[in-house]
């Protein structure tokens, strides 16, 4: 991707365009999307990174800032209706304006959010039109199947396809025990080994960015996201930092979330290691992620058993009889009823948006058991 200077012609909306940016992700469905929204002189960018203010696209003609018109400032009912990292947006460079303007954000196919740090009642989307999203955990010590099942939750909610990539392998004791451990509450899900030190596993992130797909990688501070990008670019692009020596914690050392194209093809978001990760209102990301609770709750005698202390409860059951860890059963309930009280924090409109979501992940969760002949 060459640099061009703000201002320069975007290049025409013509044929040549989608050979142009098919490395970017888009494909002949991005395009009718496109043509749906096109005004006169209008190209499709991709947006590789958005911070405060400012957003860099990626376009036929190379990368330049843009910035939302004040009309598409004024509709969003919130920032995440706003373009983020990922997002396909249609772009107009008028002759008289220096910066070019994004008119408008095509509808997107998938979504990581969160709870909105700053504002409860909002979501914040972490990044758009993803395929997969890497759940990036360092084995340097015992895996916290805690935290995975949170980011699985929050992964699967997206719409996107969670893998869950182990790190640090040459620095576990026991690297196959730990996969073991994460593979045994990880549903449905790939588990990879990877060492970027012994430059362990890291092809095996390629097969999920075939075809020009995009690949979000999300994971606590430290546990080797960029490090990660750099072995799959073959260049040291992000800064890395070393863990904490005291606490194993990491440095908060990625600052932005930022759009990566690979030599190889496929499309990487690094992002910076996150301490608040709140769900938010959506029920759907944890009910993928326990799919065996949800079975076992088919058992239960009453239908709105909360699996705590009611008579004849599969779930209970199911953890008395040991196949269902009871730190697991916890580990539920304490996500749903934080998606509970997220549900009733956030605005009714952004609700909306949830419920029309809903409708994609179920789709996106059927394509993925059709692809892998599963279920
Ligand atoms: N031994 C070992 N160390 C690794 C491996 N991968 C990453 N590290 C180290 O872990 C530390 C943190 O790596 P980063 O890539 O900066 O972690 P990050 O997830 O990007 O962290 P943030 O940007 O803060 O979210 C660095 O010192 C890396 O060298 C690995 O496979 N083995
Ligand atoms: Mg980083
Ligand atoms: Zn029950």
């Amino acid at each position: 991707m060459s640099h061009t200077i703000p201002g320069e012609p975007l290049g025409s909306a013509d044929g040549s365009q989608l050979s142009d940016l098919e490395p970017l992700g888009f494909s002949p469905r991005w395009q009718a999307l496109f043509a749906t929204l096109a005004g006169p002189d209008t190209v499709p960018a991709r947006v590789i990174r958005a911070d405060r203010g400012s957003t860099l696209v990626a376009g036929v003609s190379g990368v330049l800032r843009a910035r939302p018109t004040a009309a598409l400032l004024k509709d969003a009912a919130g920032s995440a209706d706003l373009p983020t990292v990922g997002d396909w947006v249609v772009v107009a460079a008028p002759p008289d304006h220096d910066t070019p303007l994004i008119e408008a954000v095509l509808p997107r196919t998938s979504a990581i959010t969160r709870g909105d740090p700053g504002d409860q009642s909002q979501v914040q989307v972490l990044a758009a039109n993803i395929d997969t999203v890497f759940v990036v955990h360092p084995i340097d010590g015992p895996p916290n199947v805690r935290r995975i099942e949170r980011e699985l939750s929050l992964a699967w909610d997206s719409g996107a396809i969670p893998v869950v990539v182990l790190t640090k392998a040459d620095a576990s004791p026991s690297p196959d025990e730990a996969r073991a451990e994460v593979e045994a509450s990880a549903f449905g899900v790939d588990v990879l080994l990877t060492s970027a030190v012994r430059g362990l596993g890291v092809d095996d992130l390629l097969k999920y960015l075939a075809e020009h797909r995009t690949a979000a990688l999300i994971g606590p501070s430290g546990s080797g996201k960029s490090t990660l990008t750099n072995a799959l670019l073959g260049e040291d692009r992000q800064a890395t930092r070393e863990v904490r020596e005291h606490d194993r914690r990491g440095r908060h050392t990625t600052v932005a979330r930022e759009l990566i194209a690979l030599p190889k093809g496929g499309l990487i978001i690094d992002t910076p290691g996150l301490r608040a990760l709140a769900l938010t209102g959506s029920e759907a990301g944890i009910s993928s992620t326990f799919p065996d609770i949800e079975e076992a709750a088919l058992e239960c005698r009453f239908r709105d058993c909360t699996h705590t202390a009611e008579p004849g409860c599969g779930v209970q059951a199911a953890v008395e009889e040991g196949t269902i860890p009871a730190g697991r059963l916890e580990s539920y309930r304490k996500l749903l009823r934080e998606a509970e009280v997220a549900a009733m924090k956030t605005d009714p409109r952004l609700r909306a948006a949830e419920v029309r979501k809903w409708k994609i992940i179920h789709k996106s969760v059927k394509d993925h058991y059709r692809l892998t002949g599963r279920g």
